[in-house]
C-alpha cells in the first residue's frame, strides 16, 4: 500500500527530511500522488512537515489505533504476526472468531476503534466508544482444554503489568478477569473456545480496556471509569496494545511451559479483595465467606461457615460493596 509505503521511507529515519523526489523514485509514482497520501495521513493524525524543495519530515505519529505504528511498537515474535485494523466493526471476537473458523494462525490480533455490539461474558453487552482498546487475539497453543482457560487469568496479569510498565498506575484484579482502579471497572477480558473438544483448540482471548475518553462515554449506571478519566490526559494505544500483546506473548509461552503455579502467584498479587469478606453472586445463589484465593485451575476459593468452597463461575462482590 503506497501509504505504509512512505511511511516505511519517513520512518526509517524520523525527524530527518526525505525529500519528494526521492520518494517519488523510490515507490515510482508522481509526487503529485505523494502529496495527496501525506494529506491523507495527516487526517490520520500522522504530524508531517512538508518544507518546498527539501522534502517531508514525520514528527509525530497518530495515539489513535494504526496499523503500521502498532507494527512498529511490536516487540512479540507470535502474538500480531498478522494484524486486521478496521475502523468499526460488531464485535472483534466475533471476528476474530470467523477468522479462527477459516484457519487464522495462532496470534493473529484483530482491532477496532469501534465496536457497535461489543459483547462481555453471558453476553452482557459492553460499550465500546472511540479510544477505547478493543482487541481480540487468535491463540492455538499447545495446551489442553483446561490449561487454556487459564489463559484469561494471563491475560489480567498482562494488562496489570502493561499499566505498571507504561504509566505506573496500579490496577487490581477482581476475580475472575475484572480489571480496576479504586472499586471502578477500567478493563474486562472475554476467553472464547472455538471448535470442537478434542480438536485443536483455540481460544479467542478478547480484550476491552477504556483508554482515551472522558467516563460520560459510558451510560452512567455503570461502576467504570477510563485512563483519561485517571491520567487527565490521551495515551498512544498503539503502544498500550504492543506492550500487552508483549506481556501476554511472556505469560502464554510460560503457560506452554506449565508454568501455572508462577502464574497462579502472579494473579494473587495482583488481585483486590484477598483476605476480606465478598459474596459470590451465581444466578439467584449467593455465598458469603473470606476470598482466600484461586485454586491452580483459577476457581475462586472461599472460607464459609460450611468449610472452604470453590466457585468457577460467579460474580464477586467485594467488602465495601456488601455493606452499602
Ligand atoms: C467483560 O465481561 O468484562 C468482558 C469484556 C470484554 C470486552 C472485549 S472488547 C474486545 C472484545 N470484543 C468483544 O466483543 N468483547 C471483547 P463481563 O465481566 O461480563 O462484564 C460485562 C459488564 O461490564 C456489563 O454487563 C456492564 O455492567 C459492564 N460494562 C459494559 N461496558 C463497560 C465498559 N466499557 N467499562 C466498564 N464496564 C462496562
Amino acid at each position: 500500500m503506497l501509504r505504509q509505503d512512505i511511511l516505511q521511507l519517513l520512518g526509517t529515519d524520523p525527524e530527518k527530511y526525505v525529500s519528494g523526489e526521492r520518494i517519488s523514485q523510490q515507490l515510482n509514482v508522481t509526487r503529485a500522488a505523494i502529496w495527496k497520501q501525506i494529506q491523507g495521513l495527516k487526517e490520520e493524525g500522522f504530524k508531517i512537515e512538508g518544507q518546498t524543495k527539501i522534502g517531508y519530515c514525520l514528527l509525530k505519529t497518530p495515539f489513535s489505533l494504526n496499523e503500521w505504528v502498532l507494527k512498529k511498537g511490536l516487540t512479540t515474535t507470535l502474538l500480531g504476526s498478522k494484524i486486521i485494523l478496521e475502523d468499526e466493526m460488531e464485535s472483534t471476537n466475533v471476528r476474530a472468531k470467523e477468522l479462527a473458523r477459516q484457519g487464522a494462525l495462532h496470534g493473529q490480533v484483530v482491532l477496532a476503534r469501534v465496536q457497535s455490539s461489543g459483547r462481555g461474558r453471558l453476553q452482557r453487552q459492553w460499550e465500546s466508544p472511540r479510544g477505547g482498546l478493543w482487541m481480540s487475539a487468535v491463540l492455538r497453543p499447545n495446551l489442553s482444554l483446561a490449561d487454556a482457560s487459564k489463559l484469561t487469568l494471563a491475560a489480567s496479569v498482562a494488562i496489570v503489568d502493561a499499566f505498571e510498565e507504561l504509566f505506573s498506575l496500579h490496577i487490581g484484579i477482581k476475580w475472575p478477569n475484572d480489571l480496576i482502579f479504586n472499586g471502578l471497572k477500567i478493563a474486562g477480558i472475554l476467553g472464547e473456545v472455538v471448535g470442537e473438544w478434542n480438536a485443536v483448540q483455540t481460544l479467542i482471548l478478547g480484550i476491552g480496556i477504556n483508554v482515551n475518553f472522558p467516563r460520560e462515554r459510558l451510560s452512567p449506571l455503570l461502576e467504570a471509569t477510563t485512563l483519561f478519566e485517571i491520567l487527565g490526559d490521551e495515551v498512544d494505544l498503539n503502544i498500550l496494545a504492543a506492550t500487552v500483546l508483549k506481556y501476554l506473548e511472556k505469560q502464554v509461552i510460560a503457560l506452554e511451559e506449565k508454568a501455572f503455579e508462577e502464574l497462579r502467584v502472579c494473579w494473587t498479587e495482583r488481585a483486590v479483595g484477598l483476605g476480606e469478606e465478598v459474596r459470590i453472586l451465581r444466578g439467584e445463589q449467593v455465598s458469603l465467606g473470606i476470598f482466600k484465593g484461586i485454586t491452580i485451575d483459577g476457581a475462586l476459593l472461599l472460607e464459609t461457615g460450611d468449610g472452604e468452597k470453590e466457585f468457577s463461575a460467579g460474580e464477586v462482590q467485594l467488602r465495601y460493596k456488601i455493606s452499602k
